[in-house]
């Protein structure tokens, strides 16, 4: 009788321990991605793949915009059909947002924007944006220039530059061409051509052969990321040139951003590839801390520029500097790319 009465409490204090957890609301997330353009937006998109999980308490509509901003409008205007919590636009161009941010705003829906920017009549119509300072990022790569350049003895009137741009009107783009031309502007250098090359490898290897062909002088080619940069090797390559960053023996030096892809990393260790600014593309922790500060009723910052460093293979230099401050460079080995 006493086993049977203390088992029976047993059971009944158990009942009455047990503590419900309410279970957590789904966060719908509704994310416009630009496109597949390069391996850094491979590396965007897994990202945000692998944080916005079912796991992580969150259902990710993931729509890729293949590079048309009308694609982009689209996926934003049936997110908010379905009306999501959360919208995140990686718009592919800054400008032609307003009307339909305005859409998302009516709707009540916040649009966090990721990696490139917009650019709105009202700031209010996007609730905050995390990305790189890109015209920071052509600084510190044209910083690295100078300072190599001046090492080797090598007067700036005789650095002939092409500038493979990314697609017109992306801040990627906007920005590391700024940082360039600023450089050109303060150093003397002489800019040959800036041609779009929409941040692929294909383009960038078409661009860089024509330009080869039709501009013999030219001895620095700054790609405005890492997928055009392996394009320009090739062309470099197939013209009978070599890339390196041996100017007086007619080597064509090679700038490049990003510091995703191995095989880019790679080049920049063996010389190939003389330095490359790094462009961190990893957001997905980013946003979702940014949404679980909206979750909690508090406001985040309305810009969060992610801190970057910049590699080379070249143990010259240690450090540049843009505006008196400092940035290391980190000096690549073969423990680095493994
Ligand atoms: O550098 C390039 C990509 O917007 C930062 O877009 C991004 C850029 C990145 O295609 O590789």
């Amino acid at each position: 009788m006493a086993a049977l009465f203390l088992a029976g409490c047993g059971v009944r204090s158990s009942v009455v321990e047990e503590t419900v957890v309410p279970e957590r609301r789904e966060i719908v997330v509704g994310f416009s991605q630009l496109g597949a353009e390069s391996d850094w937006r491979s590396a965007n998109s897994e990202s945000m793949r692998s944080t916005f999980t079912a796991e992580n308490g969150y259902k990710l509509l993931f729509e890729d915009g293949q590079q048309k901003q009308s694609n982009q409008i689209t996926a934003i205007r049936t997110f908010i059909q379905r009306e999501v919590d959360y919208i995140v636009l990686a718009p592919v161009t800054e400008t032609g947002w307003d009307t339909v941010l305005q859409e998302a705003k009516d709707a009540g829906i916040p649009v966090v924007i990721v990696d490139r920017m917009v650019d709105v009549e009202d700031e209010d119509l996007f609730t905050c944006w995390v990305g790189s300072n890109f015209e920071l990022e052509g600084r510190k790569a044209a910083a690295w220039l100078k300072r190599f350049t001046e090492l080797q003895d090598i007067p700036p009137e005789d650095l002939h530059i092409v500038d493979i741009q990314g697609n017109l009107g992306a801040s990627a783009q906007i920005g590391r061409t700024k940082g360039l031309e600023r450089a050109v502007e303060e150093n003397g250098w002489d800019l040959v051509a800036a041609v779009p090359a929409d941040f692929t490898q294909a383009k960038g290897r078409e661009v860089t052969a024509l330009l080869l062909e039709e501009h013999e002088e030219i001895n620095v080619i700054y790609c405005e990321n890492d997928n055009e940069a392996l394009g320009a090797l090739e062309a470099i390559e197939a013209a009978g040139r070599k890339a390196g960053a041996n100017l007086k023996e007619g080597e064509i030096l090679i700038i490049s951003f990003d510091g995703v892809r191995k095989e880019a990393l790679q080049y920049a260790l063996e010389g190939k590839i003389s330095c490359i600014a790094e462009c961190n593309p990893l957001h997905g922790p980013r946003v979702r801390a940014i949404l679980e500060t909206l979750e909690a009723g508090k406001v985040p910052d309305k810009l969060s520029y992610v801190t970057e460093g910049i590699y080379s293979g070249d143990a010259s230099i240690t450090q540049i500097s843009v505006d008196g401050v400092n940035y290391p460079v980190t000096i690549l080995t073969d423990s680095f790319i493994s």
